[in-house]
């Protein structure tokens, strides 16, 4: 009898709405699961849909959903094969995925080398540089010490931006619009970095104003064969939390897609990667930069999925616990246009009432159910709404039906926000950058806030 091939039981390290994507697609493969939960998580949906469940610890992060020892445990007590660390958490940390590595279980995602290489934001930065990706004019390696900021600055004038080594996601980075400045923001940067990381290192770049944020999906078996299933435009944000995610990016042409795509093939090809990544990139015109590679799934996988007909849950498990993708190596054919908003919470609470949104290229991704508690200890994030059109149009379109289609009561939810945004002709023209939630949906929070302020006074003076 031939050797059975992949594993038959997957612990999901994570809570919320992506544990429960996990648990999907091992249903459909045949994977049995193992859920962590902490103990204001008991009755929450990834834990009735998984077929087993632990109990990691108590409500903090720190002590439950970070607590590796505990979900190690927890692996090898249910007799589980692999750990999947979902997003946030441990999923980026390169510690947790050796320690897992260590107790004879399979980490979903690349070595814990590759982790650690790519998570020093200079040494990535360097290693795109040398597979021929650009860079955003900088430092080009570590800056101590403010004569070495003095001279790095030089060359490329003002405004210019701190970013720690060992950051990413917008996390201790610092803005500097005169030399006057400069040695102040270095001191709070490199504070803020060794707070935050444990490590002070700090460069410093040309700082773009208004930049697009645009991802490329990787898909890679381990041996040297890569994916690229198009990119996603991540532009719209509020204070380093995506909002709405699209694919393809209205900002990217078809040479500098074709640009990107060679450079990061030949990056994840040589660094034999393994599962799922991204490569960020910041556009400014006709001009891309490299910013960093994540090594983990990311919340807005499901644009991908649409415009690929890819289950990128699958093809991770695939590829790290088999050494093999379904999806065929080179750059995958996109179809269509895909869109995706998340609905965070702006209030914990008890769901009341939820009306989930369907019909034609509709899908939502959420850890909600009537009366599910949302609690305050996480991510505010409760679910994505995601939609497929033929058009961006189309997918507009479609997006405004389903927003409109979608009722959650128990919770103050920021979908009046995305409703607004999807409405606005700024975003619907497709010519904005990073600062559009600062700049001008800034209007939709104020909205909104007056809306719920009203809706309260009449609660109030109601009979
Ligand atoms: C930048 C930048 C402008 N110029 N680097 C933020 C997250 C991290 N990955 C990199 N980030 C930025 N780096 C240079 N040289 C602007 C940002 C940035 C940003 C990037 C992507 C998405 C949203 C953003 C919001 C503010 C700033």
């Amino acid at each position: 009898m031939n050797k059975q091939k992949g594993i038959r039981r997957l612990l999901i390290a994570n809570r919320g709405e992506i544990a429960v994507r996990i648990i999907r697609t091992c249903r459909e493969m045949g994977i049995e699961t193992t859920a962590v939960y902490s103990t204001v998580d008991r009755d929450c949906l990834h834990v009735k849909l998984a077929d087993r469940a632990v109990c990691i610890g108590p409500a903090p992060s720190a002590q439950s959903y970070l607590n590796s020892n505990n979900i190690i445990m927890a692996a090898l007590r249910t007799g589980c094969e692999a750990i999947h660390p979902g997003v946030g958490f441990l999923s980026e940390n390169p510690g947790f995925a050796r320690q897992v590595t260590e107790q004879g279980l399979i980490f979903i995602g690349p070595s814990a080398e590759t982790i650690e290489l790519l998570g020093d934001k200079v040494a990535a930065r360097n290693t795109a540089k040398r597979f021929g990706l650009p860079v955003t004019p900088g430092s080009g390696g570590p800056v101590e010490g403010i004569a070495a900021a003095r001279k790095a600055v030089a060359p490329l004038g003002f405004p210019v931006i701190i970013k720690a080594a060992a950051g990413g996601g917008g996390k201790g980075m610092r803005i500097v619009r005169s030399p006057e400045t400069l040695e102040e923001n270095l001191a709070l940067a490199s504070r803020e970095a060794l707070a935050n990381f444990a490590n002070g290192t700090v460069f410093i770049e040309r700082y773009l104003e208004n930049p697009r944020h645009v991802e490329l999906q990787i898909l890679a078996d381990g041996r040297g064969s890569v994916a690229i299933l198009g990119e996603r435009d991540c532009s719209i944000q509020k204070n380093h939390q995506k909002l709405i995610e699209e694919s393809p990016s209205p900002g990217v042409r078809g040479d500098m897609r074709e640009k990107m795509i060679r450079g990061a093939a030949e990056l994840f090809r040589e660094l034999k990667y393994r599962g799922a990544g991204t490569i960020e990139f910041l556009v400014e015109g006709d001009a891309f930069y490299f910013m960093e590679v994540n090594t983990r799934i990311q919340v807005e996988h499901p644009v991908t999925e649409a415009v690929t007909g890819a289950d990128i849950v699958r093809e991770q498990l695939l590829c790290c616990t088999e050494g093999r993708m379904e999806i065929g190596p080179g750059t995958a054919e996109i179809r269509g246009w895909a869109m995706e908003c998340r609905i965070n919470a702006l209030s914990p609470g008890r769901i009341t009432r939820l009306e989930i949104p369907g019909g034609p290229g509709v899908r939502f991704d959420s850890f909600l159910y009537t009366g599910c508690k949302v609690p305050p200890n996480y991510d505010s994030m409760t679910g994505k709404l995601i939609v497929h059109g033929g058009t961006r149009e189309g997918a507009i379109a479609r997006m405004d039906r389903a927003l409109s289609e979608l009722t959650i009561e128990g919770i103050r939810t920021n979908q009046a926000q995305q409703r607004w945004i999807i409405r606005d002709p700024l975003f619907r023209s497709g010519s904005f950058g990073t600062s559009y939630y600062g700049e001008i949906a800034g209007e939709a929070e104020r909205a909104e806030a007056e809306r719920a302020e009203a809706e309260h006074a009449e609660a109030e003076h109601a009979p």
